[in-house]
Order: structure tokens, then sequence, then C-alpha cells
């Protein structure tokens, strides 16, 4: 079993270099047996002003630092977290709730971006482009923004922070992080790997509490000039709605209703593990997770029989223990929010195959647990088909045709990703070309984006921006285009062109 340390209990705000101590404190606990396992800060507005101040001054003195060298902090710090993985990876599933195997991975996500970005302090590229003018020199270059406000969701509690934390870090700004109060220990390991790093002060700060506070201060203080947000869509739109306000540049991430689709030709056995480690993995709480399964006719009933069968051998239980392969729901309120779209589903007709309830698991009485759920009989215009669950829940719709397939991948108010299983080159591509999504899985799951690629999606999921890939730097620099002429006499542009 692993113990936490003094600091790790008690944890404190990271505020320019300084642990500082906040009276109002939260209890944290662990979802798989609804032990306390630390306290954190509930911080008030001013620990945003004292860390929005000094990141001023500290990003400053930041942004004058070569990327190269910013780079060698990533680097350090990536280097850190891998051998600090196992330690890193076993808190994540204390806090999280998430199996310790895939526990492990995402700290490995953590750890790439650390490497990947720090590449990107040697590159950062811009662009040369000929003047229209002679004796002229026309580029662009990327310039940090200043110090930016990041607030991460509780199911990726190190990955997402890596996403968007390590770009804006690597460009020149400072960062000042919201962690989600549910899951602090992650915050807490990664700005200490910072500190022991020697990242100089006031760089990466961590100020806990709520959205409504913390949040709400974030977005108002004039020093923080990108708030780079992930969660949900209610909460995201009030975000943008309150950055908008300020001309704060805003970029979210909130959310999906993915789905599988199964054409004919497809392997079915593949697509079972497929479903089963997108749909159920995380308990479903990933962005990503597939929450719909679009089955043409052909096959629908071959692949529900497998799926139920399959479903049965899944084991539930504490992550820690590496025979479970779900973990808990992260708390109450999810669990709350699963069973309302139980009861919704039922109300609409969908016929429940599988699962629908709460699960008590031996020992962990207080754990909040739920059975891997399938409903069949689905139409996509249902709410549980259309609605965000955030839980161990699929809906099995049957489609006709190809065509049919896509329209009802595409009819939902989200877009970030989608699969389909086909052996069809020609539908390969074409589903790659109609699918409004941000990420498009092709035999495999809806869920494994590499950090090398833009993450994020269209429609409801996002306003445009991307986290991850060389794409996340969009969101961390202003572009300066510059133009240097070396003529010794006034040229001027669109005017001067027969010179
Ligand atoms: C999320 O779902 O919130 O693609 C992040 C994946 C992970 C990241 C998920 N690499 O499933």
């Amino acid at each position: 079993m692993i113990t936490l340390t003094k600091e790790e209990r008690n944890l404190k705000n990271f505020i320019n270099g300084e642990w500082t101590e906040v009276t109002n404190k939260e209890k944290v606990y662990n979802p798989a047996n609804g032990e306390v396992i630390a306290e954190v800060p509930n911080s008030g507005a001013e620990a945003i002003t004292q860390a929005a101040e000094s990141a001023r001054i500290a990003q400053r003195e930041w942004a004058l630092v070569p990327a190269p060298q910013r780079a060698e902090l990533l680097y350090k710090a990536g280097t850190m977290m891998k051998e600090r993985k196992e330690r890193l990876s076993q808190l994540l599933t204390l806090e999280n709730g998430k199996v310790i195997e895939e526990a492990r991975g995402e700290v490995q996500e953590g750890i790439d971006m650390a490497f990947y970005m720090a590449g990107e302090g040697r590159r950062l590229f811009g662009q040369t482009t000929p003047s229209e003018l002679k004796d002229k020199f026309a580029m662009s270059e990327r310039c940090p923004v200043g110090v930016v406000g990041i607030i991460t969701p509780w199911n990726f509690p190190i990955a997402i922070a890596t996403w968007k934390s390590f770009p804006a870090i690597v460009s020149g700004n400072a960062v000042i992080w919201k962690p989600s109060s549910e899951t602090p220990l992650m915050a807490n390991e990664l700005a200490r790997i910072f500190e022991e790093a020697g990242l100089p002060k006031g760089i990466l700060q961590v100020v806990y509490g709520s959205g409504a506070i913390v949040g709400q201060a974030m977005i108002e203080h004039d020093a923080i000039r990108v708030i780079s947000f992930t969660g949900s869509n209610e909460t995201g739109r009030k975000v943008a709605t309150e950055c908008g306000k300020q001309l704060k540049k805003v970029s979210l991430e909130m959310g999906g209703k993915n789905a599988v689709i199964v054409m004919e030709d497809a392997d079915i056995d593949l697509v079972v593990e497929g479903i089963l480690w997108s749909a159920f993995g995380t308990s479903g709480q990933r962005c990503t997770a597939c929450s719909r399964v679009i089955v043409h006719k052909a096959v629908r009933k071959t692949l529900e029989e497998r799926l139920l069968k399959a479903m049965k051998n899944l084991t539930i239980g504490d992550g820690l223990d590496s025979n479970n392969k779900i973990g808990p729901i992260i708390n109450q309120t999810g669990l709350d929010k699963i069973l309302k779209y139980i009861e919704i589903g039922k109300e609409e007709g969908a016929k429940l195959a599988a699962g629908g309830k709460q699960l008590t698991v031996e020992n962990y009485e207080k754990g909040f647990y739920f059975e891997p759920t399938l409903f069949t009989d689905v139409s996509i215009d249902m709410r549980i088909a259309q609605e965000e669950i955030f839980g161990p829940v699929v809906s099995l719709i049957e489609v006709n045709n190809f065509e049919e397939a896509i329209a009802a991948n595409n009819k939902v108010k989200y877009g970030l990703s989608s699969s389909i299983f086909t052996k069809d080159v020609n539908r390969v591509f074409q589903a790659q070309r109609d699918l409004d999504t941000g990420i498009v899985y092709v035999n495999a799951g809806t869920t494994g984006a590499e950090i090398h690629l833009p993450f994020g999606g269209t429609k409801g999921t996002g306003n445009g921006h991307r986290d991850s890939g060389v794409q996340a730097l969009d969101v961390f620099t202003e572009w300066k285009a510059v133009y240097v002429d070396y003529s010794g006499k006034l040229q001027r542009a669109q005017i001067d062109t027969d010179a």
C-alpha cells in the first residue's frame, strides 16, 4: 500500500516558489474506498492576485532565456517523471481510481509530452517569406503571450496538465494552474518536480480551489492573457463568455459523445476488444470514451451476443489491484449522474441488456463502483445517445448502411473522437473525410490519442483550438510579423512595387 508524505497529505498552494498554507481546506477522497487521503486548499481570489502579479514579473525574465535552454528544464522534468513513474502512477490511481495499468499509461503520456515539447525548444518554427519589395526581408515568429491560466479536470490529472503547461513553458510563458480539487496530488507532484529541476520561481504556480472563485479570479485578472480549459460543456461556455468580456484568448476542450461504427465486414472479435477498452476502460470517464456503437444490421446480433459475453469477464474493483480491469467512478456526484441516465434510458424505451446498477465491492463498501452497462434498441435521438454520461454506459444503435452510420455519428452536438471498423479501403477514406470529429480511428476504439498529434474536436467539443501536438503552441504564442528594410530608402508597400 502506498503511503503519502506529510506534504502530500496536507497540500499547499505553490505561489511564486513558496509553498503557501491556506486555512480553508477540503478533504480529498480515494474513490476506491471513500477514505480521506489528503486535504487541499480551497483558496480565495487573493491567491490568484499574488500568483498573477508574481508571474507577470517572473515571466519577463523567462521570456529572455533562449528556448533551447528553457527546453532543458522540460528534459530534466521528463527524466524525473520517468524515474518516479511508478510512484506517480500509484498516487494517480489513489486519487482518481483508474486502474494502475492505465495510470502508468497516463503518466507515460506526460513523460512523452515533456520530451516532445523539449524538442520544440529547438524548433518553435516561424516562417521566412519573400517581401514584395526589393532589399527587404519578411518573417514571422512566435512570441510568448505572457502569463497563461490552465484549468484541468480530474479524469486525466497529469496528462492534460502537461498538454497545456509544457508548450506554454517552452514558449516562454508563466503558468498559473488550477487543478481539479478531486485530484490535487498530481499537481503537487509536478510542481515539486519542476521546483527540484530548477525552474525559476513563479513560472509554474499551482492554486487549488473552486471554479467559481479561483477560476473566475483567473479569468478576471488582467495579467492572465490566455485561459486553457478542459471540462464540461456547461462550464466551458461560462468560461468562454467571461473570457469574451475580457477579450481574453480561450481554448476549450469539452467532451464528446464518441461512437464506434461497425460495418458488416468488420472483424467482430477485434471490435469487441476495441469497445471493451474504449467504452469501459477508465470506467468510461474519458472525454474520448466510446458511448455509442453504431452497427450495421447484418452484424448487430452477432456483435451484441459477443459483447454481452465479453462484458461478463470485466473485473471491477480497486485500481491498485492489478487483477482489476475497471476501477471506481470518481465520486457520488458522478454515480448519481450515471444512475440518472439509466432511468432516462429506460423511460425512453431503450432495452437495458446488461448492467445498470451501482456495484458494491467486498471490503470497499464506500467505493463508487458501477456495472458496465449496455443499452440496446437505442435510436439516435434518445438522450442516452445524445448527452455525455461520463460512465461505463454504451448505447447500441442499429443502422442499414454506411451512409446512415456516418449520419448517426455526426448527429450529436459534440465532435471529439470517432472510429470505424471495416476492411474496405474506400470506406476508410470516405469515413475519414465525412466523420465530423477532431480525431478519427480506423480499426481501433475511440481512445488512445498520442501527444504529438492535435487533441480536440469540432462543434460542442471545442472552440477551434487544440491541446497537445505542435498546434498547442498556437494557444500559448502570439504571431509577430517582422519586416527588415535594408534598401536605405523609404519603400511603400503596395505602392512602390515597380521600383
Ligand atoms: C480525455 O479523454 O480527457 O486519447 C483525455 C485518450 C487519452 C487522453 C484522453 N490519450 O484517450
